[in-house]
């Protein structure tokens, strides 16, 4: 231990010797010494949201799940899940008992709703903006999750669409889409899904959750989670489809999965790659990653209290600039809001420094 005062420096004879694996990795692996000092690090400050009507308290009305934010006309937007039925939901495991009243999961019996706010911390509900469809169409239980992508002009929602309760026997659904030429709507849902799930023992046969919609290379990218070995085990996995058109089939990267941990998806452009936040499962949660070809990620920073099922504000995500400044504040939710019997989620706002102008006075 130094005896000098703080600041003290590593001495030179650390980095001038044969090195351990671990100080490797420090010096080689992570672009700074200190965590404090690498863009890709932060901490998470939480902020409750005002506007919104939680009111009964009593689990019928839950919101989760939020998309991108975006500024369009003069606000900011998100899109969420909202469910609001007349009892509390099942739970997963009480889904042999639901009804097409009664929900098994928070995001059964949900439908995709939007917000807009002028400053990002007092929202106001505008109403549905996905519907469920009438049945048999896909998503006629549940449609949840949503994220957004802005593409030639035209606004288009992705998003998790079920036949059957979730939980029934397992978290089973493909994702669908509709779009429209305005962020208030209304959106034309496509007929049947976009990105299906699958075949018979492909790593993700059994779900494609949680679309994060990116635009790079003149290209969509929709990283998306799934998970191995369901229904005994869960292993949660990130995988890629890339599309040149946001209604036309998505081709799945012949590298998935391409992130090994982490729940629900949250990634923004950065330089000239792209960085994902992983929380929750897996032998890599709680870290950030970044892929400099969007493909091959590795850890660049490990990260505590972080969001769950966050999402950003990130005007470049769809900018396809080749040159992500970094993020500083999104939307994520908080579950099991109420206790037990009365469970539901909320939505609250993180801010967070993953910006590039941190460090780097090039940046502008
Ligand atoms: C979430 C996401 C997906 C799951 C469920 C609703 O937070 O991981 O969307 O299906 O939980």
């Amino acid at each position: 231990m130094s005896t000098e005062a703080f600041p003290y420096t590593v001495t030179p004879d650390t980095k001038n010797r044969e090195l351990s694996a671990a100080m490797k990795r420090s010096f080689y692996h992570y672009p700074n010494e200190r965590p404090e000092d690498n863009p890709l690090f932060t901490n998470f400050k939480y902020t409750p949201l005002k506007g919104f009507d939680y009111s009964d308290g009593d689990g019928t009305t839950t919101r989760r799940d939020p998309s991108k934010i975006l500024f369009e006309n003069g606000k900011y937007y998100v899109w969420y899940t909202k469910r609001d039925t007349e009892t509390p939901c099942l739970g997963m495991k009480g889904a042999k008992d639901a009804t097409d009243t009664v929900a098994s999961a928070d995001w059964d019996l949900a439908e995709v709703w939007y917000a807009t706010s002028d400053d990002g911390f007092t929202w106001e509900e505008q109403g549905v903006a996905v519907p469920r469809p009438p049945k048999p169409q896909v998503g006629f239980r549940s449609v949840c999750t949503p994220d957004i992508l802005k593409w030639k002009g035209r606004f288009y929602l992705y998003y998790q669409a079920f036949t059957e309760p979730s939980g029934l026997r397992g978290d089973y659904c493909p994702i669908a889409v509709s779009h429209s030429d305005s962020p208030d709507g209304p959106w034309t849902p496509e007929e049947g899904v976009i990105i299906p799930t699958g075949k018979e023992g492909e790593w993700d046969q059994f779900a494609v959750h949680g679309p994060c919609m990116l635009v790079h290379n003149d290209k969509i990218y929709c990283y998306y989670k799934s998970a191995f070995n369901r229904p005994d085990r869960l292993w949660v996995a990130m995988g890629l489809a890339i599309s040149d058109d946001p209604l036309k089939p998505f081709e799945k990267h012949p590298l998935n999965p391409v992130m090994n941990s982490g729940h629900e998806v949250a990634m923004f452009p950065f330089k000239e790659g792209v960085a994902a936040l992983l929380i929750q499962d897996g032998n890599e949660h709680y870290t950030m990653q970044y892929a400099e070809d969007w493909v091959n990620f590795d850890i660049a920073s490990i990260v505590e209290l972080a969001p769950t099922a966050a999402k950003f504000f990130d005007p470049d995500a769809f900018e396809d600039s080749g040159d992500g400044p970094g993020v500083t504040w999104g939307l994520c939710h908080f579950v099991n809001a109420g206790g037990p019997g009365t469970e539901h989620s909320i939505l609250a706002r993180f801010d967070c420094d993953l910006r590039r102008d941190k460090f780097d006075p090039l940046f502008k």
